[in-house]
């Protein structure tokens, strides 16, 4: 299936080259690390790559990585669920050896699935295969359905809370929890809350960068370890900074910009097609569109402009899956959330009024509802999805008691109006 979209731009611009000069533009993928939760538990586990790629681990942590194989993005520590996610990488630059992720191959029970972009660079041509045999859009079989969006391919098991979305500019693959945390590995790393862990290789032996680690994860073929890039000066791109402007200024206090800089800034100085630093600005804008931000920022770049068809028209936030006359409007008796509320999602069948988080107990909570759960405080956090619970539950100051009657002595005893918190009692000498 060829992609209706057109990357004008990137078409036009493909062939120039340009002469990084910065010498700061090479940044230690190590040290690309933004954030550190304190969640207890995530509810979805969420890994990204964009660009020439660079990654983002289930975890949050970032890095840059050049390899030209096909290597294991994720698998199960210990065999539950049958699903495994390969990526294949090629080269993808003339000049530079930079690479570029070519297919994305999902594999599921008995069924492989393959995501292929026939076409690096520029608008993306993509197509889905089955065991090889290329398979018509949308498809349906033994609980994996994929779909197209024009600009992507979404791979997805809903009984797995399973999500996985490839296109031009990369890839996203999101995973239940409930399913999958704690008992992953590959280039996406250990979905447990833990960024010290991610990059590990295989026999859970941890190394200080993830570009290392990454070599330690070829599919199945032998893989050869990938040269370090060396550091040039070079301009950044100016449509990098807008990343850090007013235009995504509404998504700044909920995602930090500062990586997917870095990223653009990094492309700018390594891919000869200057285009690609769309994808790290694409990558922002789509975890800003998960945040319900939706920003217009095509039209203010220079290179990133996308042209419809005449009889379409360009949304920078519509639904993954389209509705068709064939889907919508078909009415059905069942059991349907009230109106004025919707399905938090399929796997959890509960019906919240606003969108949130799941807490453990699966009690829908509200973007930044504060609660107490398990004695701890807890808050269901907008940017990460997800319910943080950085503290212990304050108790008040505990009165102290004397005891004055004979044989009693003073002991701590759970508070019966606060199971979370003690209280100083009277209790006979034993
Ligand atoms: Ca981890």
């Amino acid at each position: 299936m060829h992609d209706s979209f057109k990357y004008s731009s990137l078409r036009n611009v493909a062939s120039e080259r340009k002469t990084p000069t910065n010498a700061h533009a090479i940044r230690s993928a190590a040290k690309m690390t933004v954030h550190t939760f304190h969640c207890l538990f995530f509810t979805v586990c969420v890994c990204e790559g964009w660009g020439d790629p660079h990654y983002r681990t289930f975890d949050g942590h970032f890095y840059s990585y050049q390899g030209n194989c096909t290597y294991v993005l994720m698998e199960e520590i210990s065999p539950r669920f049958n699903l495994k996610i390969d990526i294949e990488s090629v080269y993808c630059d003339p000049v530079e050896h930079v690479s570029c992720p070519r297919s994305i191959i999902v594999s599921y029970n008995n069924l492989v699935i393959t995501l292929i972009n026939h076409n690096l660079i520029g608008g993306a041509d993509l197509e889905a295969f089955e065991n090889n045999k290329k398979i018509p859009l949308p498809y349906t079989r033994n609980g994996v359905r994929v779909v197209s969006s024009g600009l992507n391919l979404i791979l997805t098991i809903p009984l797995r809370g399973t999500n996985i979305t490839f296109g031009a500019t990369g890839f996203e693959v999101s995973l239940s929890y409930h399913f999958f945390g704690n008992n992953t590995q590959g280039h996406c790393g250990t979905c447990n809350n833990n960024q010290a862990d991610d990059c590990m290789i295989p026999g859970g032996i941890l190394v200080d960068d993830c570009a290392v680690m990454a070599d330690y994860w070829p599919a199945s073929e032998i893989c050869t370890p990938t040269a370090k890039t060396t550091s040039k000066p070079c301009p950044v791109n100016p449509d990098c900074d807008l990343l850090k402007s007013d235009l995504f200024k509404a998504c700044h206090s909920h995602q930090s910009p500062e990586n997917f800089f870095l990223a653009c800034e990094y492309d700018s100085c390594h891919m000869s097609n200057p285009a690609v630093v769309c994808t790290s600005l694409q990558a922002y804008a789509r975890s800003c569109s998960q945040l319900g931000i939706c920003i217009h920022w095509r039209n203010y770049t220079n290179l990133c402009n996308i042209e419809c068809p005449a009889d379409k028209v360009f949304n920078p936030c519509g639904p993954a899956e389209p509705p068709t006359c064939n889907t919508i409007k078909v009415p059905t008796e069942g059991c349907f959330c009230p109106e004025g509320s919707l399905l938090f999602n399929k796997e959890s069948g509960a019906c919240v009024n606003k969108c949130g988080c799941l807490d453990a107990s699966g009690t829908p909570r509200e973007f930044d509802e504060v609660f107490v759960y398990n004695c701890e405080e807890c808050i269901c956090d907008k940017a990460s999805k997800s319910v943080n619970c950085p503290n212990s539950k304050k108790c008040p100051d505990v009165n102290p008691v004397s005891c004055t009657e004979p044989g009693f002595v003073l002991v701590n005893a759970t508070d019966p109006s606060d199971p979370c918190c003690s209280k100083q009692v009277c209790s006979k000498f034993m």
